[in-house]
């Protein structure tokens, strides 16, 4: 894991959709930043003092050495990360308080309904050692919900909190651009849905951070194949790591 500081913003991450939400947010309001790539393939998140880091051990972790009062600001959780950069610049947060309101609604659903179900979803269907049907076919269940959803949401707004594109898109957009054809739902089903991730898609911010979180996968996806069995039990949390019978 190397830690050099030479832009003002850390960001501590690897290949996942939560850390494109902030690398994404961070493209949106230009804020220069540099990626610790944490390598959670190598078991780099489980290291003595990463739980300083994040409580739970998991990215993405934003470190701003131009926090609030001058001093460095540590924020965890990647919804809690958007809504302080939202804060920090003035920017995707709404302009009044019925806007915000909007915006943190659907920020909020995204990081309680839609990461944990597209998530567990992939989980189930993916990484479960024996076909564990039950749970694979409740969080699929789940995933068709939320797609019918945000499609008939999508279908009266042009973005989630309204007229106006917000943090709600920059969390929802990495959750709901690959994993629902991941879990083999098709995506023609729900046309307001595409119509906004392809115009999602094409924003500057994302744009702008496409080399960055390609590289991220790249290793990632090296450090994948290669990985040890017993580390992915432990990520998995399963295995001889199952803390239950
Ligand atoms: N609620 C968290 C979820 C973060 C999360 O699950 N991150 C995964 C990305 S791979 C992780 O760090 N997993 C490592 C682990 O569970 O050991 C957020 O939105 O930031």
């Amino acid at each position: 894991m190397a830690v050099e500081t030479s832009e003002r913003i850390e960001l501590y991450g690897c290949m996942t959709p939560n850390v494109l939400k902030v690398m994404f947010m961070l493209g949106e309001v230009e804020l220069a930043f540099r990626v610790n790539h944490v390598r959670i393939y190598r078991g780099e998140n489980f290291a003595d003092g990463f739980d300083g880091l994040h409580p739970f051990r998991k990215l993405p972790v934003l470190v701003d050495h131009d926090g609030p009062g001058g001093k460095p600001h540590r924020v965890f959780e990647s919804g809690a990360i958007l809504v302080y950069l939202a804060e920090k610049t003035g920017r995707l947060l709404g302009d009044d308080p019925i806007q915000r309101s909007g915006v943190m609604q659907w920020l909020m659903l995204q990081v309680s309904s839609v990461g944990p179900v597209f998530g567990h979803g992939t989980h189930f269907n993916r990484a479960a050692p024996e076909d564990s049907g039950y749970a694979r076919r409740r969080f699929i269940t789940q995933a068709i919900r939320l797609c019918e959803l945000y499609d008939a949401r999508l279908g009266e707004v042009r973005y989630l909190a309204g007229d106006d594109f917000s943090i709600a898109d920059v969390a929802t957009f990495p959750w709901l651009w690959r994993h629902p054809g991941m879990l083999g739902i098709d995506e023609a089903d729900y046309p307001n849905l595409q119509r906004w991730v392809a115009e999602i898609g094409e924003r500057p911010g994302l744009q702008r951070v496409h080399e960055a979180y390609r590289a991220l996968v790249r290793v990632d996806r090296a450090d994948l194949a290669a990985a040890d069995p017993d580390l992915m039990d432990r990520f998995l949390g399963r295995g001889r790591w199952f803390r239950v019978e």
